[in-house]
């Protein structure tokens, strides 16, 4: 029997934070899991390191489902992102080593490619609407063919997913400081306080999006996150608002700890709703999904236990017509974006996946395989997930601490971000 003999937790910070783990076994077979919580980072290592690791050394690698099924149920305390995190990133390492061994893309073993290429949405973003025209005209040459719209709101200093409101004093921008691209986590000993006014939002958003569909016309997928600040009344009005615009999606319209604030929203709006970035487990989306309460699964494939968990939730949607929209911001390291892309082509059940490049040293730390072709995404061909970790390139920078930002209202009122 092959065994797992090694189980190292890298931590490296290129352009931002990322944690992987990587397996080896006695055969010289290697796999690779990403293991990156944003701002939380060192918990997952240290949960990893310490707990984890010496219950892997020893074990048959082959055996995925037990293992996830060992280290879920044999915690005893379940769920939470720190402990989902690191299931996750055992799963993707032992989901790559076993299509590395079989020799065969990873897609291939999930059940084979359903389709040629994914529909994937970048980030455009702006200051106000000459900025973010710009930007929507710099992803469409860049042959993203659906669009994330995000925009500074009158009297707002700043705001979420507006690139070029720099926060920090060194930028971690994804693409090395480049003006479009949004990396919420600020280098630094304290998170970066962020100002928000729910009303002046909702009286601005609507009027950025006729202007966009007067500029850009009616075909092309508009998407817009409202990251959890509104409430339920709040966030249907702002469905209703936007129905005129055909959103693809309306996303994280308000927090859904609380899954049946969604039956209020759903009563008011036929704007399709996505949800779930910040969940980890299927329970998260219990009500959701038999109620029918969103249209697209937000997880992403790292923090949601892995690729095992996340294919179970997916086809669980499918029997209620959800689809995927798998989370792929920077925080998510080309291991967790392959894995991603993986259980992208496999499903039948995809609806786009987001997609943000990463900046120039992450991408020398991790070489990576997945290719566009005609504005699709397709994962490459390469055994595993297809990514390889450079450890002598990624031991060139160490962590640095860094923090999700914070919000608080005119008042002093701490806020969701
Ligand atoms: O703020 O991943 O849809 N994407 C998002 C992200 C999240 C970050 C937090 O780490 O909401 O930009
Ligand atoms: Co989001």
């Amino acid at each position: 029997m092959t065994t797992i003999e090694s189980a190292e937790v890298i931590v490296t910070s290129p352009d931002r934070n990322f944690v992987t783990l990587r397996l080896t076994t006695d055969e010289g077979l290697v796999g690779l899991g990403d293991a990156t919580l944003n701002g939380r980072e060192l918990a997952v290592v240290s949960y990893l390191r310490d707990h984890v690791v010496p219950l892997l050394l020893g074990r048959d690698p082959h055996r995925i489902e037990d293992t996830w099924q060992f280290l879920y149920r044999g915690a005893y305390w379940r769920r939470g992102p720190v402990t989902m995190a690191a299931i996750a990133a055992v799963d993707v390492a032992l989901w790559d080593l076993k299509a590395r061994a079989a020799g065969m893309p990873l897609y291939q073993l999930l059940g084979g490619a359903s389709r040629t290429g994914l529909l994937a949405y970048g980030h455009a973003s702006g200051r106000d609407l000459p900025e973010l025209f710009d930007s929507i005209r710099d992803h469409l040459d860049q042959g993203y063919r659906a669009i994330r719209i995000q925009t500074g709101v009158p009297g707002l200093q700043t705001i979420y997913g507006v690139a070029s409101n720099a926060r920090s004093a060194e930028p971690t921008g994804a693409a090395g400081g480049g003006r479009y691209d949004y990396e919420p986590a600020g280098r630094g000993a304290q998170p970066q306080e962020e100002d928000w006014d729910t009303r002046a939002y909702l009286r601005h958003l609507p009027g950025v999006f006729e202007a966009v569909r007067g500029e850009f016309g009616p075909e092309l997928p508009l998407l817009h996150d409202g990251h959890h600040r509104m409430t339920p009344i709040e966030a249907a009005r702002l469905g209703k608002a936007l129905e005129p615009y055909d959103l693809f999606w309306l996303e994280d319209c308000t927090p859904a700890e609380n899954q049946q604030g969604l039956r209020l929203v759903r009563q008011h709006t036929t704007t399709p709703l996505a949800i779930g970035e910040v969940f980890n487990t299927v329970w998260d989306y219990q009500t959701l999904i038999t109620e029918q309460l969103i249209d697209y699964v937000r997880s992403a494939v790292t923090h949601t236990g892995g690729i095992t968990a996340l294919r179970k939730i997916l086809d669980f949607a499918a029997q209620y017509q959800i689809k995927s929209g798998i989370h792929g911001p920077t925080d998510i390291s080309p291991v967790g974006m392959a894995a991603a892309l993986h259980l992208d082509l496999a499903i039948h059940n995809f609806g786009i996946q987001e997609y943000m490049k990463h900046g120039a040293k992450t991408d020398q730390v991790f070489q990576q395989s997945f290719r566009w072709e005609d504005g699709l995404l397709h994962p490459g061909d390469q055994p595993g997930l297809g990514v390889e970790l450079d450890v002598d390139e990624a031991g060139q920078y160490p962590y640095v601490q860094a923090y999700l930002p914070y919000n608080r209202l005119a008042d002093g009122t701490v806020h969701d971000w």
